[in-house]
Formats: C-alpha cells, sequence, structure tokens
C-alpha cells in the first residue's frame, strides 16, 4: 500500500513537473493571431500538378495551421477566418472590417503579432492600406502563396511559416505592415506582385525588399523611411465607408472616355495612370481639368512602375491644381487617395501626404 502511494506522489510529481516545463515553454512563444482572408493559400486544385486553373479560398484557417504543426513549436496560434474570398473581388467593406479586427486585436496584450492570410492579386493593396491604418508598432505580415495547397512543392505551407516566425519577431516591431513571400521581407509601400504565376512574384524592383527569412529566422537589411501605422493621421474608429476613387490608364491614342465616365459615376478623386513621367495625353488632359473643376481631386501618378512622378514636369501641377504620386504604383496612390479625402480635400494638404507616406 505505501508503495502504491509512493509510486502515485511520484507520478503526480512527474506529470506536475512536465507540466510546468510545458507552461513555462509555451509562456516563452509569442502569441499570433492568423487571420485568413481566403486566396490561393488556401486553395485546391484537381491535382497536384494543377498550379493554374484550381479553386482559391476554399480551405478554412484551422486547416491552414493544421497543416503546418511545426508552427505550434514556434507560436501560440490562433486563427480566425474574417472572410473567405478570392482577393480579386475585396471590398472596401472588408478592407475596414479587416483593419477594426486587426486594431481590435493588437491592442490586446495578450496578442504579440498578426499574420494575415490574403490572396496575392490584391494582396500588396491591402498591406498598403493595414500600413496607413493600423495603429500599432506590433507586427502585422500579410502573405500569401503562388501555388495552392494540393500542389506538388506548395508555397502556402512555408510561407505561412515564415510568416508566423516573423510575426513573432520583436526585430520587426515598428517597421510598418510587412509583406513576406518566397523567404523574402517586403515592406507594404514599395512592394508589388510582378508575375502572373511565378513564387518570386513578389518584388519591390528598385527600392529593394528589406530582409530575407532564412531558416525560419528574419534577417532585416534595410528599413523603411516614410510614415506608417502609428505615425499617420488617418484614423479608421468612425469610417463605415471609403471615398470613391478610380483609376484612368494612360494608352497610345487614348481618349476621354474612362476619365468622363469615372466623373459621372461619381469618383471623388481619379487617379490618371499616365505614361512615363505621369504624361497627360492632350485628349485626356482636358476631361482631368473638368473633373477638378468639379471638385475632384487629380493625382498624376504612372503606369511604368518604378520611379518618381516629377511635380510640375510633364504638366504645370500648380496651375492645374493636380496632385503628383510620387513613387506609388496607380493602385497605391488610390488607397493614400481615399485616405486623404477622409481628412481634407485641400490639394496642398494631400500633395504633403503624397510626400509623407
Ligand atoms: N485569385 C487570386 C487571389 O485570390 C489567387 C491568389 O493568387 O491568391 O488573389
Amino acid at each position: 500500500m505505501l508503495f502504491a502511494r509512493s509510486a502515485h506522489a511520484a507520478l503526480c510529481g512527474v506529470l506536475f513537473l512536465f507540466a510546468a516545463a510545458v507552461q513555462a515553454q509555451t509562456a516563452k512563444l509569442p502569441n499570433v493571431t492568423i487571420l485568413a482572408t481566403g486566396g490561393t493559400i488556401a486553395g485546391t486544385g484537381a491535382t497536384s500538378t494543377t498550379t493554374v486553373g484550381y479553386t482559391a479560398a476554399t480551405v478554412g484557417v484551422q486547416s491552414l495551421i493544421a497543416a503546418v504543426p511545426e508552427i505550434t513549436k514556434v507560436a501560440n496560434v490562433t486563427g480566425e477566418q474574417v472572410f473567405q474570398i478570392a482577393s480579386e473581388n475585396i471590398s472596401d467593406a472588408q478592407w475596414l472590417q479587416l483593419a477594426k479586427r486587426v486594431n481590435l486585436l493588437l491592442a490586446q496584450s495578450s496578442v504579440d503579432g498578426i499574420v494575415i492570410t490574403h490572396g496575392t492579386d490584391t494582396l500588396e493593396e491591402t498591406a498598403y492600406f493595414l500600413n496607413l491604418v493600423v495603429k500599432s508598432r506590433k507586427p502585422v505580415v500579410v502573405v500569401g502563396s503562388m501555388r495552392p495547397s494540393t500542389a506538388l512543392s506548395a508555397d502556402g505551407p512555408i510561407n505561412l511559416y515564415n510568416a508566423v516566425r516573423l510575426a513573432g519577431t520583436p526585430e520587426a516591431a515598428g517597421r510598418g505592415v510587412l509583406v513576406a513571400m518566397n523567404d523574402q521581407i517586403h515592406a507594404a509601400r514599395d512592394v508589388t506582385k510582378a508575375n502572373t504565376t511565378t513564387a518570386d512574384t513578389f518584388r519591390t524592383t528598385e527600392l529593394g525588399m528589406i530582409g530575407y527569412i532564412q531558416g525560419g529566422k528574419p534577417f532585416f537589411y534595410r528599413d523603411v523611411t516614410r510614415n506608417h501605422t502609428v505615425d499617420t493621421e488617418f484614423d479608421l474608429a468612425k469610417l463605415d465607408t471609403l471615398p470613391q476613387v478610380d483609376v484612368a490608364y494612360a494608352y497610345a491614342n487614348v481618349g476621354d472616355v474612362a476619365v468622363n465616365a469615372l466623373v459621372a459615376a461619381g469618383a471623388k478623386g481619379l487617379v490618371h495612370a499616365g505614361v512615363g513621367n505621369g504624361s497627360l495625353p492632350a485628349k485626356t488632359k482636358p476631361a482631368l481639368v473638368a473633373a477638378r473643376a468639379k471638385g475632384v481631386i487629380v493625382v498624376r501618378a504612372s503606369r511604368v512602375g518604378q520611379g518618381i512622378v516629377a511635380r510640375n514636369g510633364e504638366a504645370n501641377d500648380d496651375q492645374l491644381d493636380f496632385v503628383v504620386a510620387d513613387t506609388l504604383s496607380p493602385q497605391k496612390a488610390r488607397i493614400l487617395l481615399m485616405l486623404a479625402l477622409t481628412k481634407t480635400t485641400s490639394t496642398k494638404e494631400i500633395q504633403r501626404m503624397f510626400y509623407t507616406y
């Protein structure tokens, strides 16, 4: 009887020590929340060689996490399915929903970082939107994949593992929203999807990515210079909708149909994706001048992809009362203009914002 009691006591002691060790180990791990929104990373194809023609946004967040058990060794992970879409369909309402959820979670001391799984088509846009409205210095990492979860060498699992490692790394804090794909770390402002289907599609061509993830460990080599997250003037708290801002694309022999149609449809801001250094074709310019006269804010951007659109370069912006997009792509200039219009319609103030964010 005595032996049985002492064996039981010893077993209880071992179990207690084991539980304490597990608790200590868990306590050391960062708490990372994964917010799932859909995309190829949650996609499935008919066969293991289906890398195009698959269905995006079919796998739920718990399955994504279960498919990468290694994640639980490097972070205390919780998952939320915010919505389940192919990202070409993302809406302003879903941007606001996602951003407000991010801010609510990051305000909790129990959350150390957030990973957002997202379709790659508009990933750069969601990342830049969040870069301007998240009100925390904690890491927010947006991740996707170029091959569906069912494909040979699917890139989703390793991308998700790397993203969780990055979101749990204190050194990732204070750098704005990050995009982690293909072992690379990019800043939200300057990264773009540069290839329709390859795994290395996310690139920051001239301004450069900010680091690598090697062996699951993040390494940083540069930082961002423009304001972001806690250092922006944009506040979503009182916002339920975003102003309508559209993009008109320039090309050889373009006219004014698109500009006029977008203004007639109620655009409050218009981004002109000009040729070259933001050049205004003669047949388009009168429509933009008329739009400005109606109170529409006009931003001159470039379809080129790299470089600064010079103020008063290809057009007299001072005289036309236009704004220039600096180095922002047309799709990102649209996002900044949307948020700018929640604060002001002063072109002087909006131009300041384009040189600040
Ligand atoms: N349709 C694409 C999207 O959801 C799939 C992807 O690349 O994630 O963005």
